[in-house]
């Protein structure tokens, strides 16, 4: 591993933390409108200090839906690359990697060389992340199955790795976990043998939630002392859920929503009960699914306890892509008029996603990439007057068995260009679901934890002693996620570029490099 020694006499080692200690000048433009139409921008700039705990902790990764095409996957890749397990396919070899992860395959520019060229390095080798070799990982199913059967039930990796990988994927079990029919599809059922929300008499229990709360936490303690792990993360990767509906006093504040779990209120779903288990033992909770899982009585419970929570839905394929082109054609002036959207697949979420209320939960998140993008340009799309002022944007999910995890997404971006011309872009992509998704789960594990470790202090407002950690809700990670869960009060940024712009900068700051911003005068003057 490359290592980095940046001289800049506002980042300094302290030894007796074993932290970096960096300060930083934050510097904005507060503009505002004025009654005559026009702006005035304010320039504003705030001093900050930042530390970054240097030593990487025992991590223990807990997976709600473990034995799912993304659990089964994620672990799979983890002990093949562990192991260095290569494998033949019909192509000959191939060795164990992590290619589609940011933080393991890609690069970040620290600078130019003494030419004026620009220098990359490994994006992980610009300060210290957990490896996810060294992640420890459990979790719990609602299915029973071993990983090793349940690598092969999702039919994602080559035949001879899934061979080489079954004593080992074998000694992986998932935890029994709760199950609340009405939230996911009712096509699900037969995947339920392995729940302890069950009564004596062996009915499935919805009323005692806050036991299944306490069973939860219980289950966090069991496997952080088991492993003896330094930290815990906890994800979501079971089944999209239904909506919930947002009820005054029953979810909407942190106090409410505990005495409605104490309550056992039937409209609180499987994946709030985990958030809030895990936000009570001050654990992460990442939600890789669609569905409403931080109603605001989560997200209060959060801010009251301090503790981390990250969503909504992975941001894997077709949604990704939409990110950067729409972006792409509102930043050239052109117009979309229309965004038609269409999935098939056969996998176990395209099974469930077939039932209407979990395809309206994926239907929501995927619709909403495009606004913050709309919003952005008022020339093509302003807000009064005649003009066509949205885009008409279709989302289609159809469940084809054959087609397995080969998820197909095909998109037409319709738009409007200069004098009335037209301008048509036809996308067929095809991927294996479960590969795309597996490697945002190891940055969303890897980001959090490492956002965990950064504390700040303002230095205007308090001394140097008063550290800070970020604010609960961790949208750096929104490169990652479809719906983005943003601190309330604030646009949602949707644009990959932007996304990934944001979280660059922070971690140059954090070691006293410049912002990227591309003015690259060493070529122009
Ligand atoms: P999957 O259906 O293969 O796996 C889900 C697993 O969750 C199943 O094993 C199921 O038994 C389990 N499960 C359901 N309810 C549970 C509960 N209450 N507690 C514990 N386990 C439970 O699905 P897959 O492909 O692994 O995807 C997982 C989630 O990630 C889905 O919600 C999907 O929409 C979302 N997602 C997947 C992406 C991808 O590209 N694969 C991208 C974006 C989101
Ligand atoms: C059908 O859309 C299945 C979904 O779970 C997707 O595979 C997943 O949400 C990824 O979506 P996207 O739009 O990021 O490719």
């Amino acid at each position: 591993m490359v290592k980095i020694k940046v001289n800049n006499e506002n980042v300094s080692y302290d030894a007796s933390a074993n932290s970096l200690v960096s300060k930083y000048t934050y510097k904005n433009s507060v503009v505002s409108l004025e009654s005559d139409g026009n702006y005035v921008v304010n320039q504003t700039s705030k001093d900050y200090q930042f530390q970054v705990d240097l030593q990487v902790p025992k991590v223990g990764l807990l997976l709600v839906g473990l034995g799912g095409n993304n659990g089964s996957t994620l672990v799979s890749a983890i002990e093949a690359n562990k192991q260095h397990i290569s494998f033949n396919n019909k192509e000959g070899e191939v060795k164990p990697n992590y290619y589609g992860s940011v933080t393991q395959s890609s690069t970040i520019k620290i600078g130019v060389d003494a030419a004026g060229n620009d220098v990359y390095v490994p994006f992980n080798s610009i300060l210290p992340f957990v490896n996810p070799n060294d992640l420890i990982v459990s979790g719990w199913d609602i299915n029973g199955a071993d990983l090793s059967k349940a690598a092969a039930r999702s039919k994602v990796l080559d035949y001879d790795l899934q061979t080489k990988l079954a004593t080992t994927l074998s000694a992986y079990k998932p935890l029994k976990s709760i199950y609340y029919p009405d939230f996911i599809a009712a096509n699900q059922s037969d995947r339920a043998d392995n729940i302890f929300n069950l009564t004596e008499s062996g009915e499935i229990d919805q009323s005692s939630k806050w036991a299944h709360v306490e069973q939860i936490r219980k289950d966090i303690q069991d496997f952080k002392a088991a492993k003896k792990l330094d930290k815990v993360i906890v994800l979501w990767t079971a089944n999209t859920e239904r909506y919930s509906a947002l009820i005054p006093g029953v979810n909407d504040t942190a106090e409410s929503i505990i005495e409605s779990i104490k309550a056992g209120h039937a409209e609180l779903s499987p994946s709030t009960i985990f958030a809030v288990a895990s936000i009570l033992e001050g654990v992460p909770f990442i939600n890789g699914s669609p569905q409403n899982t931080f109603v605001p009585g989560v997200v209060q419970l959060a801010e009251k306890h301090n503790s981390f929570i990250g969503g909504d839905d992975f941001k894997s394929g077709q949604t990704k892509l939409k990110s950067v082109l729409a972006q792409f054609l509102v930043d050239a002036g052109i117009k979309p008029l229309s965004i038609s959207s269409y999935n098939h697949l056969g996998n176990n979420d395209g099974f469930n996603l077939s039932s209407n209320e979990q395809f309206k939960s994926k239907e929501i998140s995927k619709a909403s990439v495009v606004d913050d993008i709309i919003a952005s340009n008022e020339i093509l799309y302003p807000k009064s007057g005649e003009t066509k002022n949205h885009v008409d944007h279709c989302i289609v999910i159809k469940y084809v068995p054959a087609v397995g995890d080969s998820k197909v997404a095909m998109d037409e971006y319709y738009s409007e260009l200069m004098l009335g011309g037209h301008n048509r872009i036809s996308i067929s992509n095809v991927c294996e679901d479960s590969l795309l998704a597996t490697p945002l789960i190891i940055d969303l594990v890897v980001m959090t934890e490492f956002l965990s470790r950064v504390s700040y202090n303002d230095l205007e407002v308090c001394d140097s002693s008063d550290k800070k950690t970020l604010y609960p809700i961790l949208s750096f990670l929104s490169y990652w996620l479809k719906a983005p869960l943003t601190r309330q009060g604030f646009q949602t940024i949707n644009g990959l570029n932007k996304q990934r712009l944001g979280l660059e900068n922070f971690l140059k700051i954090l070691v006293g490099l410049p912002v990227s911003d591309e003015l690259r005068f060493e070529e122009r003057f």
